[in-house]
């Protein structure tokens, strides 16, 4: 079989998320977005598929490595792609290899009749999930104060969750980052839900040492499960400082490039306690895989960043404890459990036990909606 062309379709949909001038999403008005859908074609009409890379990098970059190899060449494939990030990573960077290597998975599991865990090595087809919020806002009602996250959280108790992530306040909010009311927010959340839901905190990502070890020892005393990015993840012995007087589990690194090797190195220097990545942190299911593997030789846990059917796939691949699968990023004001426009279904739906089950149809079992697309093709 041979990789024949990569098709991108742009197409119009309209979000209600919109990105402060941060980065950070959050509720807004509607507004229009264009994004891609990218087809792998294949001599024998097997056909892959992911989402948001633009037509200028799928033609320049990806079509003249991939065009003409064998779609099961998986590790052929992503080696080449990682060796062109070197001199292209302006163009080509984790994601984008992320979205291919996802895609050429669907392939395989779609050609083979086979879900992508099961091609993986299945370990379990229901993983629990925490409720991860979005960042702190200014909306009232939303993620406004300590009390907003406390009613959030108890809400999504109700629905099943065992589990809650708070993301707190971050610039360009006039007075975050404030790490006193990060604490209050995660005390209102642990006084509401009691003692027995999970809880988590991923707060701003800049803090200094002083601030992450304070932040670190408030939140011991409320019995959190761990303390996520409160610092450039680039500052390795920033990491190993924490992590050596905090009693609380340290999750990292998340967004740091590097791939399987940045992980690694984590690991050897005893950065964190608990090991990250999420398909497009790292380039796909591929390295992802690797990283899993390499935990599991440490004895360290992973957990997973990111929702998503890949991060999925991986979760229910896994032999070594990557306890939760995080399902947001989520608001009192958005719909979560409504598909995207082009989306026939969500790949995550909530059972009322908190769990979340992974897909049994071919492939990564996204279910596209083709007409949607065609209908509203830019
Ligand atoms: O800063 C943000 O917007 C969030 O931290 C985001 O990156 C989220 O994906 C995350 O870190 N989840 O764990
Ligand atoms: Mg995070």
């Amino acid at each position: 079989m041979k990789i024949t062309d990569i098709e991108v379709q742009p197409f119009k949909y309209v979000s209600n998320v919109v990105r402060d001038t941060e980065g950070h999403g959050h509720p807004g008005p509607e507004h229009d977005v264009t994004g891609t859908l990218i087809t792998i074609v294949t001599d024998e009409g097997a056909k892959g598929y992911g989402f948001g890379i633009n037509p200028d990098v799928v033609e320049n970059v990806i079509k003249p490595a991939v065009a003409g190899e064998d779609p099961f060449y998986r590790e052929r494939i992503w080696q080449r792609l990682k060796e062109w990030q070197r001199l292209h990573l302006g163009v080509l960077s984790d994601r984008i290899v992320g979205v291919i290597d996802l895609a050429l998975w669907d392939l395989a599991g779609r050609y083979l009749g086979q879900p992508v865990y099961r091609l993986l090595g299945g370990y379990r087809d229901t993983i629990p999930a925490y409720a991860s919020t979005m960042c702190g806002d200014e909306l009232p009602g939303g993620l406004d104060t300590p009390e907003s996250y406390a009613n959030y959280a108890e809400e999504c108790v109700k629905k099943g969750y065992k589990a809650f992530k708070l993301h707190t306040w971050m610039p360009p909010i006039r007075w975050a980052p404030d790490p006193k009311m990060d604490v209050a927010a995660c005390r209102a959340v642990r006084e509401r839900v009691g003692p027995d839901v999970d809880l988590m905190v991923d707060c701003f990502h800049y803090y200094s040492r002083e601030q992450a070890l304070y932040l670190g020892r408030e939140l011991e005393k409320l019995g959190f499960r761990w303390i996520e990015e409160p610092m450039d993840e680039h500052s390795i012995s920033s990491y190993v400082w924490l992590s050596g007087q905090l009693d609380i589990a340290v999750v990292g690194p998340e967004t740091s490039e590097g791939k399987m090797h940045t992980r690694a190195e984590w690991i050897v220097r005893n950065a964190s306690d608990i090991s990250r990545g999420g398909v497009f942190d790292v380039g796909g299911i591929t390295p992802l895989m690797k990283i899993v593997h390499l935990c599991e030789s440490f004895g360290v846990a992973c957990e997973i960043h990111s929702p998503g059917a890949g991060n999925l796939h991986v979760l229910a691949a896994m032999g070594i404890p990557g306890e939760y699968y995080e399902r947001g990023l989520l608001h009192p004001f958005i719909d979560y459990d409504k598909p995207a426009p082009y989306l026939k279904e969500i790949i995550d739906p909530l059972d009322g036990d908190g769990n979340v089950h992974v897909p049994q149809k071919p492939g990564l079992g996204i279910e596209i909606d083709f007409d949607y697309i065609r209908a509203n093709a830019v």
